[in-house]
C-alpha cells in the first residue's frame, strides 16, 4: 500500500471526498482514485475529481516566488519577495494613497483564507478595495436572496429533499455538466413522480431530464418568470393563507402581472404559449415545488431581478420553508458559499455583517483590535475594480486565487488595464494567464497540501485537511498573508500558527452574524462531517431547512416585488445578429488554468468551439467542425464550429474554458446588474463568420 491522501475535490461546489493512493508501479508513480462516502455526493466522483490529482503533483507547479526582471521571470527568495512587496506598497500608498492599492480573492480559497485576506485588506493595508471573483458567481442570487428572505444561503433546503419534491424548475442551471454528481437526486425524484422543467436556450444533458424544456431566448428570464405568476395566478393556484401570513407585496405582483398578457410573453421569450400554460400549472398543483436558478439566470443584467421573479414564483404558491419545497441557487466554485460571508467583498465584514453599518463595524473592529473609524468604508465590485485599475486609480493589485484577465468580461479592456499596475502581485500554484502579466508570482499550496473550511451549496461547512505536506518552499495562502502583514509593520494583527487559529478567530467574528459560525469547531468537524450554519453554540446541531416559520427580515415575512419584462441591453441585429451565451462542459473548470494541466481532461477536450444550429450555419456558410471568427462590438476569437440542433436558431454558445484567441470574455460585455454589480456574461450580440482558408 502506497502512500494514501484523503481529501476533497478542489473544483465544484458539491465537494466530494475522495482517497488517492499513490504507487510505485515499474518504477513510475501512479495514483488510484476511489470516491468517499459523504452526505453531499453519496460517494459518487465525476470525472474532474477523478483527475484533480494530476494538476496538483504535476511538474508545472510554481515552488518558488519568481520575480519579473527584465521580461523574465527568475526565482527569488521569500525574503526578496517580501522586501519589494513592502517597498512597492509602502511608495504606492505615500505616492496616491491607502486606496491605491487593490485586492482580488477567489471562491476557491477556504473561509480561513478569504476571512484572512478581508482582514489583511482592511487592517494590514486599510485600503477600501477588495472583491473577488464570487462577484461573477453569485452575488445576483445572493442580492436577491438577501432582498426576499433576509439572508443568502445557496439552498433554503437539504439537497436530500430533492427527491421528496413533486415538481422542479432548474432555470439557467446544468447540473448534468457542472455538478454532476448530484444528478441522481434529480432523476431520482422524477422516479418518485416529480415534474421537472428546464428553462435553457440549449438541450443540455440536464434537460435530457426533464418533462418540460423552456428554450427560452436568452436574458428573457425574468419575463418567463412573469409567464408562470400570470398562469398560477389566473388559474387559482396562489397560496392565500401563505401569502397573507409570511410574505408582503403580493398585491403589487398581482397588478403588475395583471397587467401582462401571455401572448406577449410568449413573443419575446420565444417559449410557445402552450409550454408556459403548462408549466405554470404544473408548478401550481404541485404539492410540493422547488425552484433552483444558476448563472443561466443570474449571470444578466437583470441577474438579482430574474431571480426575485423565481423567488415570487415560489412565494406566490406557498413554496418555501416546507420539505420538498424551497429555493436553491446553485453555488460554483468549492467554497463559493463561504467565500461569501467572511469579507472578501466590497461591502462586507465577516459573518455577512455589514462594512456600512456602524453596528458591525464596532464589533468586528473589537474582534480585531484597531479603532471602528480605522476600518475603511465600502469600495467597489470586481469589475469596476477593473475599472479603476484601466483609469490608474489603483495603482497596484495584490490577487489570489483568481485569473480575472480571462474571466472578467470585456477582457481586452481589463488585460490593457492590468499591464497599465505599477505592481501586480499574483498568489497562485500554476501560471495563469494574469499570472504571466504579474511582477512578482507568490507560489502557494494546492488543496491536497492545505487545510482549512469550505462550506458547500447547501450551507454545509466542511474541515478539508492538508494530505500531504507542499512541494519546496511553497506556502499556504494564510501564511503569505501574516508574513506581508509583518513586512510591512501589522504582523501583531496575523499572528496565526495554523489554520485552525484562524477559523477560531473567524468563528468569534461572524458570531451573531447572519453566517454564524461560532458553534462550529474543527473538532465537531471532525466528529460530525459537516454542519450547516447559521450555528450559534456547539450544541446546536446547525439549521438544515431555513424559513419554517419565520424569515430573517425585520418584520418576519419575506418580500415580494413587481418585477418587469427585462430586455437586455445588447440586442442581436444588423452587424452582430446573433445572440451569444457562455458556459461550460463537464471536463474543464473555469479558466482551464487547472484542468488544462491534467492529461486526462485535456484530450478529452483540448480547444474551445462554439455551438451553432445546422440551419443558422447554412446561413452563413459555415459546415461543421471548421475555425469560424465570432466577432462583437468588443472583440473577436477563433473558435470551431460545432453544428447542433440542440440549441436555439438566434444563439451561439462558446464554453469560458480557454485563454488568449479563445478567450469568449474578449467578446462579452461590460454592462453589470446595477443591484448586485453582475456582469452579463450570459447574453451578447455577435456575428458568425467563416475563416478565410
Ligand atoms: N464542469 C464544470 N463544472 C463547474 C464549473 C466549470 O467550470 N466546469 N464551474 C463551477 C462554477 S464556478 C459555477 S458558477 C457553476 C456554474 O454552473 P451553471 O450555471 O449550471 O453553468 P453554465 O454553463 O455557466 O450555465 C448554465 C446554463 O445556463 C444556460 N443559459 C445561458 N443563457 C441563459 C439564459 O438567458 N437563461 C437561462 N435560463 N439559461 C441560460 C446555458 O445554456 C447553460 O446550460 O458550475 C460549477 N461547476
Ligand atoms: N463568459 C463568462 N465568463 C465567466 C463566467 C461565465 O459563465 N461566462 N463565469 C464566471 C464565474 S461563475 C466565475 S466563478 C469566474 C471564475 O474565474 P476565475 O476567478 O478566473 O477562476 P479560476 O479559473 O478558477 O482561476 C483561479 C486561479 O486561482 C488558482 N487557484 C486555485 N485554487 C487556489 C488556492 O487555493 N489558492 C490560490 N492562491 N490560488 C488558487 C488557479 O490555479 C487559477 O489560476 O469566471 C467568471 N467568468
Ligand atoms: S467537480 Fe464537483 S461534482 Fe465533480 S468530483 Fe469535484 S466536487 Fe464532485
Ligand atoms: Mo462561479
Amino acid at each position: 500500500m502506497g502512500n494514501v491522501m484523503e481529501t476533497q475535490c478542489p473544483f465544484c461546489s458539491v465537494q466530494c471526498r475522495m482517497t488517492i493512493t499513490e504507487k510505485i508501479e515499474a518504477g513510475r508513480k501512479t495514483y488510484d482514485v476511489a470516491p468517499k462516502q459523504n452526505a453531499a455526493s453519496e460517494g459518487r466522483l465525476c470525472i474532474k475529481g477523478m483527475n484533480a490529482y494530476q494538476h496538483a503533483l504535476s511538474g508545472e507547479r510554481i515552488t518558488e516566488p519568481l520575480m519579473k526582471k527584465g521580461g523574465q521571470f527568475v526565482p527569488v527568495s521569500w525574503e526578496e519577495a517580501y522586501k519589494l512587496i513592502a517597498e512597492k506598497f509602502t511608495t504606492a500608498q505615500n505616492e496616491s494613497g491607502r486606496d491605491a492599492i487593490g485586492v482580488y480573492g477567489g471562491g476557491s480559497l477556504t473561509n480561513e483564507t478569504s476571512y484572512a485576506l478581508g482582514k489583511f485588506a482592511r487592517v494590514a493595508l486599510q485600503t477600501k478595495y477588495i472583491d473577488y471573483n464570487g462577484r461573477f458567481c453569485m452575488s445576483a442570487a445572493a442580492t436577491a436572496g438577501n432582498k426576499a428572505f433576509g439572508v443568502d444561503r445557496g439552498l433554503t433546503n437539504p439537497l436530500s429533499e430533492v427527491r421528496q419534491s413533486g415538481c422542479l424548475i432548474l432555470a439557467g442551471t446544468n447540473i448534468a455538466e457542472c455538478q454532476p454528481t448530484l444528478m441522481p437526486y434529480f432523476t431520482d425524484a422524477k422516479e418518485n413522480g416529480a415534474f421537472i422543467i428546464v428553462i435553457d436556450p440549449r438541450n443540455t444533458a440536464t434537460a435530457d431530464i426533464a418533462d418540460l424544456h423552456l428554450k427560452v431566448k436568452p436574458g428573457m428570464d425574468a419575463a418567463l418568470a412573469n409567464g408562470l405568476l400570470k398562469v398560477i395566478m389566473d388559474s387559482g393556484y396562489v397560496d392565500e393563507v401563505f401569502l397573507s401570513k409570511r410574505t408582503t407585496g403580493f398585491d403589487e405582483v398581482q397588478a403588475h402581472v395583471d397587467s401582462l398578457q401571455l401572448e406577449e410573453i410568449a413573443f419575446i421569450t420565444g417559449v410557445p404559449k402552450e409550454d408556459i400554460e403548462e408549466a405554470g400549472r404544473r408548478f401550481g398543483q404541485a404539492a410540493s415545488g422547488m425552484i433552483l436558478t444558476a448563472r443561466g439566470v443570474e449571470q444578466q443584467t437583470d441577474g438579482s431581478m430574474a431571480v426575485r421573479n423565481f423567488i415570487n414564483v415560489l412565494l406566490a404558491t406557498g413554496n418555501i420553508g416546507k420539505p420538498g419545497s424551497g429555493y436553491g441557487a446553485v453555488t460554483g466554485q468549492a467554497n463559493g458559499q463561504g467565500g461569501r460571508e467572511h469579507g472578501q467583498k466590497a461591502d462586507q465584514l465577516p459573518g455577512y455583517r455589514s462594512i456600512e453599518n456602524d453596528e458591525h463595524r464596532a464589533y468586528i473592529a473589537k474582534v480585531w483590535g484597531v479603532k471602528p473609524a480605522d476600518l475603511p468604508g465600502k469600495g467597489v465590485s470586481a469589475y469596476e475594480m477593473m475599472e479603476k485599475i484601466h483609469a490608474q486609480e489603483i495603482r497596484s493589485l495584490f490577487l489570489m486565487g483568481s485569473n480575472p484577465v480571462v474571466s472578467n468580461p470585456n477582457a481586452n479592456f481589463v488585460e490593457e488595464g492590468l499591464r497599465k499596475l505599477d505592481f501586480l502581485v499574483v498568489a497562485d500554484m500554476l501560471f495563469s494567464e494574469t499570472a504571466q502579466l504579474a511582477d512578482l508570482i507568490l507560489p502557494t499550496a494546492a488543496y491536497l497540501e492545505n487545510t482549512g473550511t469550505l462550506t458547500n451549496l447547501e450551507g454545509r461547512v466542511l474541515l478539508r485537511e492538508a494530505a500531504r505536506p507542499v512541494p519546496g518552499i511553497v506556502k499556504q495562502d494564510w501564511e503569505v498573508l501574516s508574513d506581508i502583514a509583518e513586512s510591512i509593520g501589522k504582523g501583531a494583527y496575523f499572528s496565526y500558527s495554523c489554520a485552525e487559529d484562524i477559523f477560531e478567530e473567524l468563528r468569534l467574528a461572524s458570531k451573531g452574524g447572519i453566517a454564524d459560525y461560532y458553534g462550529i469547531t474543527y473538532d465537531r468537524l471532525r466528529r460530525e462531517e459537516g454542519i450547516y450554519w447559521p450555528c450559534p453554540s456547539v450544541d446546536y446541531p446547525g439549521e438544515k431547512r431555513l424559513f419554517e416559520t419565520s424569515f430573517p427580515r425585520s418584520d418576519g415575512r419575506a418580500e415580494m416585488v413587481a418585477v418587469p419584462n427585462h430586455f437586455p441591453k445588447e440586442r442581436a441585429g444588423g452587424k452582430y445578429p446573433l445572440y451569444l451565451t457562455t458556459g461550460r462542459v463537464l471536463g474543464h473548470y473555469l479558466t482551464g488554468v487547472q484542468t488544462h494541466k491534467s492529461p486526462t481532461l485535456e484530450a478529452r477536450q483540448f480547444e474551445s468551439f462554439v455551438e451553432i444550429h445546422p440551419k443558422t450555419a447554412r446561413s452563413l456558410n459555415i459546415q461543421d467542425d471548421t475555425l469560424v471568427k465570432v466577432h462583437s462590438r468588443r472583440g473577436e476569437i477563433v473558435v470551431r464550429s460545432k453544428l447542433t440542433a440542440s440549441i436555439r436558431e438566434d444563439t451561439v454558445f462558446v464554453p469560458m474554458h480557454w485563454d488568449g484567441m479563445q478567450n469568449i470574455n474578449k467578446l462579452t460585455s461590460e454592462e453589470l446588474d446595477p443591484a448586485s454589480k453582475m456582469p452579463g456574461f450570459k447574453v451578447c450580440a455577435v456575428s458568425v463568420t467563416p475563416l478565410p482558408a
